[in-house]
C-alpha cells in the first residue's frame, strides 16, 4: 500500500481537473477560498468513492464467478512448485530430451540464425492472412503439393495464433457462417479446450463415442452409429492424428468408411492438426485422414499447430484452411475470414512463422526437419516399448499393450482419478486426472521410478 497522503491517489479519480488543482505539498493558503471549498468536497467525493469502491463494483462475485485454475496449467504450476528431486513431469504434451528438457529442434537453430542475419529483416506488419510463404507451404503440408484441390485453387489458408487460434477461427467462422446444423459433435473425450473454444462462440457441444474403455482403444461401432445418427450437415470434429489424449486413431481403412458416412450425411468435418509427424514420424502418412477426405470431394476445415512439431510451443505458429468447391467460394471465404481476423488480432505474430516458413520453402532444411521429427517420435515409441516391457516384468495387474498400440504424444494410460492423486502425492508424478500422460517426460532415468510408482499404485488402489 502507497503510504502518502491519500488525496494524492483519490484526487484525479474523483475530480477529472485534479491536474490542476494543488499537489499534497502545495500549500492550501495560497489558492482562492472557492477553490479551497471545491477541492473539499472533491476529497470528500473522492473518499466516499474509495469506502464505496468494493461493494459498488459491476463485477460482483454474481457477474464475475470465480473460476477454476486451467487445469493443465495449474498441474504445471504445481509440478515446478514441488520440491522433490523426483519429480515427474508428464502433463502438457511438450517435448522433452532424455534429460527431461525442452529441446529447441537443431533445425530451428539452423532457420533462427538465417532469419536473425537477414540484413532485410524488418518488424512490419504481415498481412491480415499472414505470410504467404507460410500459408501456401502448410496447406502443401497437409494435402500434399500435388492435391487436385491445390491445383484448382480451391483452397484458403490463414495463419493463426497456433492450433488454438486456428480452432477458434474455425469456430468464429462456422457460427457466423455455416448453415447447416450448429452443433459441433466431438470425440469422447477430447482435448479439454475444444468444449471451451466452440463454447465461446456460442455453438453447443455434442460427444460422440469414441474410446473403448473395455480394449482401450477405438469405439469404431459406437463413433459411427454416432456420426450416422447426427442430424445432416453437422460439424464434426475429428483428430487428424495423434489423437488427444488417447493417442488412439482409426485406422485407415476406419477413415475410409468414416468419409464416407461424412460425405453420405453431408457433415462438415472440422479437422484438428496439432500432431502431425508426431504419429508416425512421417508427415504424409499422417495426413492420410485429412487427404481421404479431400479426394472424396468434401469441403472441410483444418486447424493446424506449429508448436510440437516444430517445438514453437510459446511462438504461436499455426493456420486455419478452407478446402472448397471453387476458387470463387474460396476468395469469398478468404475475404470474410480476413475480417475477422482484423477484428481480433490484425495481423498474426512473425517470428515462429518465419522459422517455420524457412525450413518448409528449403529443401535441404526439410529433410533435415523430417530427421528431427523422427528423432522426436522415436523416442517417444522407444518409451512406449520401455513402459510396457518394465510394467510387464513388474507383473503389473491388468494388461499394458495399449501403452505400445496408442501412438502419439500421449497415451491414456487407464490410471483412475484416485490413483492420479496418489501418484502425483506420493511419487511425485504430474499427469492429469482422466489417466493421460504425456509419453515425452519419460526417458532412460525416470522410467524405472514411473513403472515402480504406476505399479504400486495399481497394487493399492482399485
Ligand atoms: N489441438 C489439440 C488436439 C491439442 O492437443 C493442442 C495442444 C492444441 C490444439 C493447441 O495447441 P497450440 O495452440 O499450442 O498450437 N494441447 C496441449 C497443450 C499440448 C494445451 O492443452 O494447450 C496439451 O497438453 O493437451
Amino acid at each position: 500500500m502507497p503510504t502518502s497522503h491519500p488525496t494524492s491517489h483519490l484526487a484525479p479519480v474523483a475530480n477529472p481537473n485534479a491536474t490542476s488543482s494543488p499537489s499534497p505539498s502545495s500549500p492550501l493558503s495560497s489558492t482562492s477560498s472557492r477553490s479551497q471549498q471545491q477541492t473539499s468536497i472533491s476529497r470528500i467525493r473522492s473518499i466516499a468513492n474509495h469506502m464505496a469502491a468494493p461493494s459498488s463494483t459491476r463485477f460482483s462475485a454474481e457477474a464475475v464467478p470465480q473460476a477454476p485454475e486451467d487445469p493443465l496449467y495449474g498441474l504445471k504450476r504445481a509440478f515446478l512448485a514441488d520440491p522433490s528431486p523426483n519429480k515427474v513431469d508428464l502433463g502438457i504434451g511438450a517435448y522433452r530430451d532424455d534429460n527431461a528438457k525442452p529441446w529447441v529442434l537443431p533445425v530451428v537453430k539452423k532457420a533462427d540464425d538465417i532469419l536473425r542475419n537477414d540484413p532485410n529483416l524488418d518488424h512490419e506488419y504481415a498481412p491480415i492472412a499472414g505470410i504467404p510463404t507460410l500459408t501456401s507451404k502448410a496447406i502443401e503440408l497437409l494435402l500434399g503439393a500435388d492435391s487436385p484441390a491445390l491445383k484448382e485453387k480451391r483452397t484458403t489458408s490463414m495463419q493463426t495464433i497456433s492450433g488454438t487460434g486456428a480452432c477458434h477461427v474455425g469456430a468464429l467462422f462456422c457460427a457466423r457462417f455455416f448453415r447447416g446444423n450448429k452443433t459441433v459433435y466431438v470425440s469422447d473425450p477430447t482435448w479439454a479446450n475444444h468444449n471451451q473454444i466452440f463454447s465461446n462462440v456460442d455453438l453447443p457441444v455434442v460427444k460422440y463415442p469414441y474410446f473403448s474403455k473395455d480394449t482401450k482403444g477405438l469405439n469404431f461401432a459406437g463413433m459411427k452409429a454416432a456420426i450416422a445418427d447426427a442430424p445432416e450437415e453437422s460439424i464434426i470434429l475429428l483428430h487428424a492424428c495423434a489423437h488427444n489424449p488417447t493417442g488412439v486413431d482409426p485406422t485407415v481403412e476406419q477413415w475410409a468408411e468414416l468419409a464416407d458416412l461424412v460425405a453420405q450425411k453431408r457433415h462438415f468435418p472440422f479437422f484438428d492438426c496439432a500432431y502431425q509427424g508426431f504419429a508416425s514420424g512421417n508427415l504424409a502418412k499422417d495426413a492420410a485422414a485429412i487427404r481421404l477426405f479431400v479426394e472424396r470431394g468434401i469441403e472441410l476445415i483444418i486447424a493446424q499447430s506449429f508448436a510440437k512439431n516444430f517445438g514453437l510451443y510459446g511462438e504461436r505458429a499455426g493456420c486455419f484452411h478452407v478446402v472448397t468447391d471453387t476458387p470463387e467460394t474460396a476468395t469469398r471465404v478468404a475475404s470474410q475470414l480476413a475480417i475477422l481476423q482484423r477484428s481480433e488480432i490484425s495481423s498474426p505474430p512473425l517470428y515462429g512463422a518465419r522459422i517455420a516458413s524457412i525450413v518448409l520453402n528449403d529443401p535441404a532444411l526439410f529433410a533435415e526437419w523430417e530427421d528431427n521429427l523422427r528423432e522426436m517420435s522415436g523416442r517417444i515409441i522407444s518409451m512406449r516399448t520401455a513402459l510396457r516391457a518394465k510394467l510387464e516384468e513388474l507383473g503389473t495387474p491388468g494388461t499394458w499393450n495399449h501403452i505400445t498400440d496408442q501412438i502419439g504424444m500421449f497415451s491414456f494410460t487407464g490410471l483412475n482419478e484416485a490413483q492420479v492423486l496418489k501418484l502425483r502425492e506420493e511419487a511425485h508424478v504430474y499427469m492429469t486426472k482422466n489417466g493421460r500422460i504425456s509419453m515425452a517426460g519419460l526417458n532412460t532415468k525416470n522410467i524405472d521410478y514411473f513403472a515402480k510408482a504406476v505399479d504400486k499404485v495399481v497394487r493399492e488402489v482399485q
